[in-house]
């Protein structure tokens, strides 16, 4: 044990700050071995507290130079510097405090505060970044309008960004010059941005609804300039959106966005001037595929969105991040939905809810979307606050309907426009705007674990009565043993025999929310002619495990008549999963098994049926993915389950070889990149398609796959083709060998596209071994500073099931000796990189003892970061 161990905080400590910050100035003297940041602070004392308490800033990593209250310089022995603090006495109600110490940037490596990328000053604050900046009350509830001077070297730092508008800049001598942002509108200090570099920029327009002009600017390094028109585009969209589905509308002059390489995230929404990931802005035909197309969209408006939740309406304090998360990603997906496919949206929301998101609530970090305690809250930017909590967004929403809905989101944002607040102010404002009771539906936010809906019916022919019985529990997570019954919506149909939904009552709805409230409840069916089918959960309303006891013949009957084309899904999922996990059973007795007929002959239907939504069509191709089917597992079997799915998809490809193969020639034309939604339904069809076909191991098709990728204009063709080449069963190395330095010497300088190279070869089960990656860490392109760079080959690697768990736990101890590594470099990073062992307890029983020795070695090292101890402390 640790002498000093990192302490828990508590929701239920909660205190009001002692003093407010009204107004704060900052200037900033950017130099190349140092900064050094004044910060004039007006103070006032909070009025609710009594006497004067001490001033307690935090401040972490810095050097104090100077304290000053209203005009006079502090002595030594009128303040304290803690650790991670500085302590003023105070004998008055209000002052001016102005404080100046210095940081060092240049050695910043673990991406808060302020740091540098390629040569750029940038920051990243939330949510605890800004006390790295300097002495500050560094909390969400301390709103304050800010105004920064950035003063730097004209040459090297041409451009110099902060939040809000621009109001004055001037020339000093030996080169230096400056520029003053004002932000009009309080803020918290973790919205707080500033940006120094040799940047470049492209420009656009938009007028609000009220007809206010904005600019719109996107800032990257000058080469990849030409790769920023779909985030622009994407921003316009954006902002429209919002002001037609929402009613918000923009409020400052300007907006930016700035890519930076180094970020330990994927954006951020800092006031007027987003900082994002340059993987998540960057996109050109030849180097970015569709998914990323697509990704770049939602990161923009996600972050865009926060404008209204998030910023002019923030969080009271850590615990309520899924107000502004939860409800931005909810947003985000309903903005996706409506730009691209509805139906495919969902399903990919609710295909990584179920593996991350169940994961994580059944494990050892399992936490409530508004978590009661926390050590790190790094930690807590999970899929439980963003996922989960967008979900419970959506079952409000579902709940309330679109208009109540709309209602409660004029409502929140009216009464609390400039104010720091709760989830429980959310869904006061729906309640009050809706009249809806929503006290038990509340225990979605306080209550952790994925409930569970057993479902059962039976049919009365006499009296034409079709009851369904919905019992509910809630498994016991970390500090929760028992828990009450949730308020659940449950949509549903009810099939007729030919796959028509019946009408359920006197106004004809064929479809129907139940309010399941109770642990077990019964609801009744009238007037029906035969027994129905119930289609359950439609568009997975609730995030809740079902279980109902469907026949392989009932899930093929849904896989072609459920009009919910969630269901549809669902259902094909269902089927390929039980026969995986069959596969697997027996491949445990060391028995041999062929793949059933009925899910082949289910599969070749849906790839033959032209009435099917191209999108939908692809999702129901697509078997359910590793670490899905790992998720659901008793005790996983890494080796087993890959070996299981390939044989479930080589019988498919076998069956359907032909089908497959003319429909990929059908969708082959050439034609002119456009990433719209129908023309990425095409090529995603396309390629799945050509993985079915690679899966069959055949010289002929792999020679079909190369030409792909020679041929392909676009990233998106040329990256399937590689990936599954280099993924095949059938290793033809020196084809894929080079195919791999082809594209090596294409994209080589484009640091996004390497990502992808790194990660393609450290996912694949052929060449992703420990030794293979460790050659790759030694590569000239691998930048060891680059959490993307770490993302895609060690992240890929851990989530390789043939390859991170196939050795005597080598690929473990490699990983835990990485954490270590990185712990005392990039925290937030070495903590995400770590979370693959957290889940140890679910593996089978050799993997289990040697993941948890490599996370024992972890929580041996003396000195570990509270990211990382929290991780590795709350698994063991
Ligand atoms: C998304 C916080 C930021 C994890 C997922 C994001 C972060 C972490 C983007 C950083 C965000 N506020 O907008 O939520
Ligand atoms: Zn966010």
């Amino acid at each position: 044990m640790k002498e000093s161990q990192p302490k828990a905080i508590f929701l239920k400590d909660y205190q009001a700050p002692d003093y407010w910050i009204d107004k704060t100035n900052l200037v900033f003297d950017l130099h190349e071995d140092y900064a050094l940041v004044t910060s004039t602070l007006h103070i006032r004392q909070n009025e609710q507290g009594e006497g004067h308490p001490d001033l307690v800033l935090s401040g972490v990593d810095m050097e104090l130079v100077s304290v000053a209250i209203d005009g006079r310089k502090l002595a030594e022995d009128e303040f304290r510097e803690g650790q991670s603090e500085l302590v003023i006495p105070i004998d008055r109600d209000q002052f001016i405090l102005e404080v100046k110490n210095r940081i060092k940037p240049q050695e910043n490596t673990s991406l808060e505060g302020l740091y540098k990328s390629n040569g750029m000053f940038c920051t990243q604050c939330e949510a605890e970044g800004f006390r790295k900046i300097t002495y500050y009350l560094d909390r969400p509830d301390v709103m304050s309008t800010f105004s920064t001077q950035i003063i730097a070297d004209k040459a090297r730092y041409p451009v110099l960004l902060a939040n809000g508008n621009d109001v004055e800049r001037g020339e000093l001598d030996n080169g230096r010059h400056w520029v003053k942002w004002e932000d009009p509108f309080k803020k918290p200090s973790y919205l707080f941005a500033l940006v120094a570099g040799d940047l470049e920029s492209i420009e656009d327009r938009y007028t609000t609804m009220s007809g206010r002009e904005v600019t719109l600017r996107i800032f990257t390094e000058s080469h990849n300039i030409h790769k920023c028109d779909h985030a622009m585009v994407s921003l316009k969209k954006s902002m429209k959106w919002d002001e037609e589905v929402y009613g918000r509308e923009y409020d400052l002059d300007i907006f930016m966005i700035v890519a930076v390489d180094h970020f330990n995230m994927g954006a951020m929404e800092n006031k007027g001037l987003n900082i994002f990931n340059s993987s998540c802005v960057l996109a050109s035909p030849e180097t970015a595929t569709d998914a990323r197309y697509q990704r770049i969209e939602a990161i923009v408006a996600h972050e865009y969105f926060h404008n209204w939740s998030g910023n002019r309406v923030t969080c009271r304090d850590w615990f309520q991040l899924s107000l502004k998360e939860g409800f931005t990603v909810f947003r985000d997906s309903e903005f996706s939905a409506d730009m691209n496919s509805r139906g495919v949206k969902r399903i990919e929301d609710v295909a990584m809810l179920r593996t991350a998101q169940f994961a994580e609530d059944a494990g050892p970090m399992s936490h409530p979307v508004r978590p009661e305690s926390y050590i790190e809250i790094s930690n807590f930017y999970t899929v439980t606050v963003y996922e989960k909590g967008a979900e419970v967004v959506r079952m409000i929403h579902s709940l309330l309907g679109e208009k109540d809905f709309r209602k409660g989101s004029d409502l929140y944002f009216k009464r609390h426009d400039g104010q720091a607040v709760t989830c429980e102010d959310f869904v006061k404002a729906m309640e009050d705007a809706s009249g809806k009771d929503l006290s038990q539906f509340r225990l979605w936010y306080s209550q952790s674990g994925t409930p569970v809906l057993h479902v059962s019916d039976a049919y009365d022919k006499a009296s034409g009565t079709y009851s369904l019985t919905i019992e509910q529990s809630c498994p016991a997570t970390p500090g929760q043993e028992n828990k009450a019954p949730f308020h659940i919506p449950v949509k549903l149909a009810l099939l007729d025999n030919s796959g028509k939904a019946l009408s359920l009552n006197e106004h004809g709805d064929v479809e129907q929310v139940l309010d399941v409230k109770q642990a077990k409840e019964t609801f009744l069916f009238n007037n029906l002619p035969e027994k129905p089918l119930p289609s359950l959960l439609r568009g997975f309303s609730a995030p809740v495990r079902l279980e109902y006891a469907y026949s392989k013949d009932d899930l093929v009957f849904l896989m072609q008549h459920d009009s919910d084309s969630f269901n549809r899904w669902d259902a094909c999922q269902r089927l390929a999963m039980a026969e995986i996990n069959q596969l697997v059973a027996a491949l445990a007795r060391g028995e041999s098994k062929e793949p059933d007929q009925q899910l082949i002959d289910a599969f070749g239907h849906v790839l033959a049926d032209s009435t099917l939504d191209m999108a939908v069509k692809t999702e129901m191709l697509t078997l359910p993915f590793e670490a899905a089917i790992a998720e659901q597992s008793e005790s996983i079997q890494p080796g087993l389950i890959h070996k299981a799915r390939k044989q479930v998809k080589q019988a498919i490809a076998a069956a359907h070889q032909s089908q497959f193969h003319q429909l990929w020639k059908e969708l082959s034309q050439e034609k002119p990149y456009r990433p719209e939604a129908r023309d990425i339904a095409e090529r995603t069809l396309k390629n799945i398609c050509l993985g079915y076909m690679v899966a069959l191991n055949h010289k002929e098709m792999m020679d079909l796959a190369k030409e792909q990728y020679d041929r392909s204009g676009n990233m998106t063709d040329r990256f399937a083709a590689l990936s599954y080449v280099v993924n095949a069963e059938y290793q033809d190395k020196p084809s894929i060998d080079a195919l791999l330095s082809d594209f090596l010497n294409r994209y080589q300088d484009d640091a996004n596209v390497m990502d992808q190279w790194f990660s393609v070869q450290a996912g694949s089960p052929q060449m992703g071994t420990l030794s293979h990656v460790q050659s790759l860490m030694e590569h000239k392109l691998f930048d060891a500073t680059s959490p993307n760079k770490l993302r895609a080959l060690v992240g890929a690697f851990a989530q390789n099931m043939a390859g991170f768990h196939d050795s005597e736990g080598e690929g473990y101890q490699f990983l835990a000796d990485l954490v270590i590594e990185y712990d005392c470099k990039n925290p937030q990073l070495a903590s995400r990189l770590l979370q693959p062992l957290t889940r140890w307890k679910k593996y089978e029983p050799q993997s289990r003892e040697l993941m948890k020795k490599a996370l024992e070695s972890i929580s041996k090292v003396p000195e570990l970061s509270t990211d990382v101890f929290e991780v590795v402390n709350k698994s063991l």
